[in-house]
């Protein structure tokens, strides 16, 4: 049994809750162990078709545990522990051909910040507030912060909120595209159930595709561009799902998608 994450898999929907409550769930090794296990089940298991990125307590996540790091011996460096503990975690979640939401009710810094980034989709509670953090205690950026605030609110922003250590509230967040979509505190939870259960109803591989499509999109220029989304197309027409979509619309009844 995992110590500080909780796992569940229910109709679809994996639901991964950090749980460091006291802590505002900053990550210590074992976590990250933990969360990388639970990564592995969600690309092993059929069964699961969303996963849900939740935190318990006040805080969604504050970044590595400083106080942990700081009793951290031996001979890893820093590039170390981010190779083998975050940098897998970014690329556990971005490599997973199955949607991932974020369910963000309070504090995303450092790490945390870039846990959230690495999903698909972040849902916001009004109460939920953002912060680069790194600068507080003189580092640069990691955890994939460096690559996704450029991409998302253009490079002189992401500079802005790197380099001065900002706090964004929900509404700002929202403003500038590093979330979807904010409600009300104790709206948060069945909004993101309800967008995980419909997304663990659709066509699971056609949106996997589409996660990777995107992700290429964003690393390559327009021919290659098109050249994946042609090869990705090859697969998507294959499915059980995309057949069981054209058959729904020419019978004109809804579709029933498997996720295969
Ligand atoms: C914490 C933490 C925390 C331990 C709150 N650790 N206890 C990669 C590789 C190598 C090295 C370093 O880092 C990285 C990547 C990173 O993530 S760098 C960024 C690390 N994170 C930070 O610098 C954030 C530090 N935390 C804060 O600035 C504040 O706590 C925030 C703005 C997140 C929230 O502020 P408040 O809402 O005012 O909460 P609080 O500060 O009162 O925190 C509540 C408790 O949680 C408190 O403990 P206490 O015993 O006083 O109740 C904090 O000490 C503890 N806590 N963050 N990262």
């Amino acid at each position: 049994m995992p110590e500080f994450i909780r796992f569940d898999i229910t109709d679809g929907v994996a639901r991964l809750t950090l749980n460091r409550p006291d802590r505002l769930n900053a990550l210590t090794r074992l976590m990250t162990v933990e969360i990388l296990e639970a990564i592995a089940t969600c690309h092993r298991e059929e069964g699961v078709r969303c996963v849900v990125l939740a935190a318990a307590g006040r805080g969604f996540c504050a970044g590595q545990d400083l106080t942990e790091f700081q009793t951290l011996t031996g001979p890893e460096t820093v590039g170390d522990h981010l190779r083998q503990g975050f940098n897998r975690i970014v690329l556990g979640l971005r490599r997973l051909e199955k949607p991932v939401i974020a369910q963000i009710q309070g504090v995303a810094a450092g790490a945390g910040l870039g846990l959230a980034l690495a999903a698909d989709l972040r849902i916001a509670s009004e109460q939920a507030r953002f912060t680069a953090a790194f600068i507080g205690i003189g580092l640069a950026p990691d955890t994939g912060v460096s690559w996704w605030l450029p991409r998302l609110v253009g490079p002189a922003k992401a500079f802005e909120l790197l380099a001065t250590n900002a706090v964004m509230d929900a509404a700002e967040a929202l403003r500038l595209g590093l979330v979807n979509q904010v409600v009300p505190a104790d709206r948060l939870e069945t909004t993101v159930a309800e967008l995980a259960g419909r997304l663990a109803q659709g066509p699971t591989r056609g949106i996997g595709l589409t996660k990777r499509v995107l992700q290429r999109a964003l690393e390559v220029d327009l021919a290659a561009a098109l050249e994946y989304e042609a090869q990705v197309q090859d697969i998507a027409y294959r499915t059980a799902d995309h057949r069981e979509g054209v058959a729904a619309f020419l019978e004109k009844r809804p579709p029933r998608f498997a996720g295969r």
